[in-house]
This record gives structure tokens, sequence and C-alpha cells, in this order.
């Protein structure tokens, strides 16, 4: 890394990576509450983070807007309204810009800053922090704000760069929006993003083809407008929701119900889907509390869902595609959708199964795959991410004694509560691999690890701390305890789940989120805490 050895601006007391959700309310805990001299730096031209990059047709949150929010602000509870069940993308960056303004935080933001690389510098215990553009920071506590879902993954297939049409990945979509009309549209990927982007799509494209390579659940999200009734309810009882969110596993403001699938006969349960299906969202998922523990009961999910794919697509064999689904519900990240499969009946859509016939390269006219090719003016990649770690290895993070990130984590993410890793002191990672994170409400999951680090921080300044770091054996417990909770369920049993890291060829097959559930992960970080920072080498 060249230039750390020039005379660097003063050190400041913490640098944060990245300005959306995570990174803003990072910055106002150690600016605001403990008085830091603290900055963020961001990639982008606005605060954001991943809402700043997915502006794709339909790109909207699958956590309800009621809790998918700051609750650290009162103030900003009762002031902010949300118009629909599901924050689309532009009310959310309407939203985090308000944030941005109302807590005084853009001073401290460099935006069109992205990080190239960041040293750790044992003698004067600070981080060296390079830019792109070649400028270097230093401070003393380095906290990734990174997010979990800001590498795209554009697949490399032969012939892309001769394509003579327009292609996008749809997490690196153009801020002047994309004009479909008239146009013969190829979209490649069947996650959430696919699943939400396809009836938008569809609804201006000439004609529009979905390429499906793995075939995915989806449930209706019922997505509203929310009544004056619905707002002033969450308003007047926002405390107990917010503590429902922090007891719950996934962090939602609702409860999993207490029943397993076969504690009721086939009609209740056949009757409890129905209700499910008709109130919509990720909720379904907690129909009842075994469905991502007892095989069996995931197939009785699994084969709900398969018959209303038939149910709702009129052609046969297109519904036999859709619902030819390999794996249990809900072991990929669940979508919901507003009309997808619906879609499917349009004149102007088609599906192409790759399973049996794989795209095998882009020709300058469209895409070829084993059996046909398919002519076409513009491809979207809906191909998801390198998720997870990603984004942190996309910085050359260099630790203690010259270790590299990249070579630490050569055989999988190995981290201490998915908060720090050994070899790498005063790092914080919010929301990184070894934490609920990607399984959770993200803002809930986000809140409880800036105050968490936030409180760390505070402590060792208090006891005149100057390094923190976790020691070997806490990171391998760590890693262990992460794998037997995603081996206690049936999450790793989706084989084509960026959980696994398994969308991106060459990525090492680990299990990446902490499948614990976020309560009792939030009583490990605070018995962690609590016990004088066990698992940590404090000097
Ligand atoms: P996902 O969920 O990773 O979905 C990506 C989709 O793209 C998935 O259907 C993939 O099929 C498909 N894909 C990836 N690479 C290829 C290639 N080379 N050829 C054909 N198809 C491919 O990403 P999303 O953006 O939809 O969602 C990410 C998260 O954002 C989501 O889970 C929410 O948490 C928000 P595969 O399944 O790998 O066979």
């Amino acid at each position: 890394m060249p230039d750390t050895n020039a005379a660097p601006p003063p050190a400041l007391d913490a640098l944060i990576i990245g300005a959306g959700f995570a990174g803003l309310y990072q910055l106002h805990m150690l600016r605001d509450r403990l008085g830091l001299a603290a900055e963020v730096l961001e990639a982008g031209s606005g605060v954001g983070g991943t809402w700043y990059w997915n502006r794709y047709p339909g790109a909207r949150c699958d956590s309800e807007s009621h809790s998918y929010c700051y609750t650290f602000s009162d103030a900003l509870l009762q002031e902010w309204e949300w118009s629909e069940r599901y924050p689309e993308q532009p009310e959310i960056m309407r939203y985090l810009n308000h944030v941005a303004d109302r807590f005084d935080l853009r001073r401290s933001i460099r935006l069109d800053t992205r990080v190239a690389a960041a040293r750790y510098d044992e003698a004067a215990n600070l981080w060296r922090v390079r830019t792109e553009a070649g400028q270097v920071l230093s401070a003393r506590y380095l906290i990734t704000a990174v997010g979990c879902l800001s590498t795209a993954n554009v697949p490399r297939i032969e012939g892309l760069d001769r394509f003579a049409g327009d292609w996008f990945h749809t997490g690196q979509w153009p801020h002047g929006g994309v004009d479909f009309t008239g146009k013969r549209v190829g979209l490649v990927g069947t996650g959430s993003t696919g699943i939400q982007a396809t009836p938008v799509i569809a609804a201006t494209a000439k004609h529009l083809t979905v390429f499906q390579r793995t075939a995915n659940y989806s449930v209706p999200a019922q997505n509203a407008p929310l009544t004056p009734e619905f707002r002033r309810h969450v308003k007047q009882n926002f405390a107990k929701i917010r503590q429902v969110m922090r007891e719950t596993t996934n962090g939602h403001p609702f409860r999993i119900s207490e029943h397993a699938a076969f504690d009721v006969t086939p009609e209740e349960r056949q009757a409890a889907y129905e209700a499910a299906w008709a109130k919509g969202g990720l909720q379904f998922r907690a129909t009842f509390r075994d469905l991502l523990l007892d095989p069996a009961a995931n197939e009785t999910a699994a084969a709900f869902i398969k018959a209303k794919i038939h149910a709702i697509v009129k052609d046969p064999a297109t519904a036999a595609v859709l619902a030819d689904i390999d794996h249990p519900y809900a072991a990929k990240r669940p979508p919901i959708d507003s009309q997808y499969f619906e879609a499917f009946n349009r004149d102007n859509v088609s599906l192409v199964d790759l399973r049996g016939a794989p795209i095998e390269r882009i020709t300058p006219t469209g895409i070829q795959t084993s059996q046909a090719e398919y002519p076409l003016d513009i491809i979207v990649f809906a191909t998801g991410f390198d998720a997870m770690t990603g984004p942190l290895l996309r910085i050359d993070i260099e630790g203690r004694d010259g270790l590299a990130l990249r070579d630490a984590w050569a055989a999988g993410p190995r981290s201490y509560l998915g908060l720090t890793m050994t070899g790498f002191p005063n790092l914080f990672t919010i929301t990184g691999p070894g934490s609920p994170s990607v399984l959770t409400n993200m803002p809930v999951a986000i809140e409880q690890h800036v105050d968490w680090i936030t409180d760390c921080i505070a402590y060792l300044r208090a006891q005149g701390i100057a390094r923190i770091e976790p020691t070997d054996p806490a990171a391998d417990d760590w890693v262990k305890e992460v794998n037997r909770a995603a081996a206690a369920t049936l999450l790793p049993q989706a084989s084509s789940s960026w959980y696994l890291g398994a969308n991106v060829p060459g990525k090492p097959r680990v299990f990446m989120p902490y499948a614990g559930g976020l309560a009792h992960y939030r009583r490990l970080c605070d018995d962690v805490a609590a016990r004088g920072y066990a698992g940590f080498a404090l000097s």
C-alpha cells in the first residue's frame, strides 16, 4: 500500500465506511453521543447504501415499512409517515436523506469516496485508510458499514462485451432509469430482485423473457397504502412493536406461531396457509414454528405454494417449470411479490428453463442457450451479489503482522460474533458474516450492532484500553456456533443459496449468517460485554 508513510492528516477517532442505514446511525452514535471525531467515507454520490444503488423497476423492501426504520429516536418515529405497507426504493431514500439532514450528518460524510485499502499500523495503533483517489486518512477505530449486498454479481458469460444492445445489473441501476417501451427484454435471475422486477418490466416491454436457473417460491406481498388508522396505531404503540421486533428471531414486528405444522389437522393447516397467503409477506414463514426445522413440516408449506403456482399460472408447462423447486421453502431467502406468477399469464412474457439448457453465450443480438437463441434489445441481470464477504474483501484490508483479510478468509469468513476478527485490532464489522444480518429485518440488526460497538468503544476509552481484538479460541468457538446454528435448521439445504456463497463461482461454500436468532444473539453479545468483553484480548 503506497503513500501511508507520507505525513498523514491528524488522526480521527473513528472512520466509518458506508453511509447506508448502518453508517448513518454509527456516525450519529460516535459523533453525537460519544463526542468522538468521526467521519464516514461513502462511494456513492449520496447517502442510502443499498438503496442508493438498487433502483431497478419494482425495487421495494420486503420488511414492512413501520418496522424498516430506526427506533433510536422517538421524535423521528413520530414525525415520519410511511405511505405503503412495504416502502419503495424512492421512499426509503427520502427517509434516509431526512435522517441525514435531521441529525446534521452530512457535514461528516465524504461522498464519492470509495475506500481502496485499509492497513493497521501497529506502531501507531491506527488504521490507515486509502481512498481510490489516493487520499490517506487515519483513525483509531475502523468500522465497516458496507452492507451485505453491495457487490454486484455480474456473471462472466462469454460474449457479453460484444452484446449490441444495453445491459444492466439491478444493483447498479442507472439513475435516469431505463425505458423498456417497445423493447425485447431478457431478465436473468429469479431471486427476490427478479421476482420484483418481472411484473414491472412486463408492463412496458414489448416482450419479456425470464431466464430461470433455479425455480423459487414466492408469496404475495399484499402491498397496499397504509390507512390513517394503522399509522396512528403504530405511533401510539411503537414501544410494544419495538419490543416484539427485539424479542423475535428475525427482528420483524410479528411473532412466530407457537404451533408446529403437525399440531393441527390437515384442514386447519390448509386454512392457516390460506390465511397467511391472504395476509401476505414474510409472515407466511411464521405460520408454524417448525417450518425451517422439520423437513416434513416444511414440505406442507412447499406443497401449498406449489399448488398456488399451478392455480395461478394458466399454461401448465410454464407452471410446471416455475413450481419445479429443488429446495425447502425459505431455505433460500423467501421472496415476496406483487403479481409475479400472474405475469406469466401475459402474452408478452415467456419463461426459459435454464436447468436443462444453460446459457452458453451472449451473442451480439441476444442470449444463446444450449437449445435456442433469444433475440434481445436489453438484458437485465438480476443475478444477485457477492454477498456478505464480497463488500469487505473488495477492500484491501491488512491487519496485524501483514495479515490480509483475503488470506484470513480464504476458506470462508472467520469472526467473533460477526463483529470483530482476530488479527484486526479495533476493526468492527456491522452486520458482518457470522452475525444474524441478512436473516433479519436489517435495521433491527444494525441498531443492535451499532449500539454494541458504541458501548464497546465507550468502555475502551473509559478504561484506557488501546486495543481490542478477539482471541483465537473465541473466534474458533464462534465459527463452530455459526455452523451449529445453521445445521440445526434446513437453511444449508438450498445448494444454490447465496447464504452459502453458492451463486458466485469459486466462492467457499460456508453458511455465512448466524442462524441462532437475533434475540438469542443479542443476549450473547450483551453477555460478552457484561463479562468485561469476554473472548477479547484487551491491551
Ligand atoms: P439472488 O437471490 O442471489 O438471486 C439471483 C438469481 O440470479 C438467482 O435466481 C440465480 O440463480 C440467478 N443467477 C445467478 N447467476 C446466474 C447465471 N450465471 N445464470 C443464470 N442465472 C443466474 O439475488 P437477488 O438480487 O434476487 O436478491 C438478493 C437479496 O436482496 C435478496 O435475497 C434479499 O435479501 C434482497 P441460482 O439460484 O443461483 O441458480
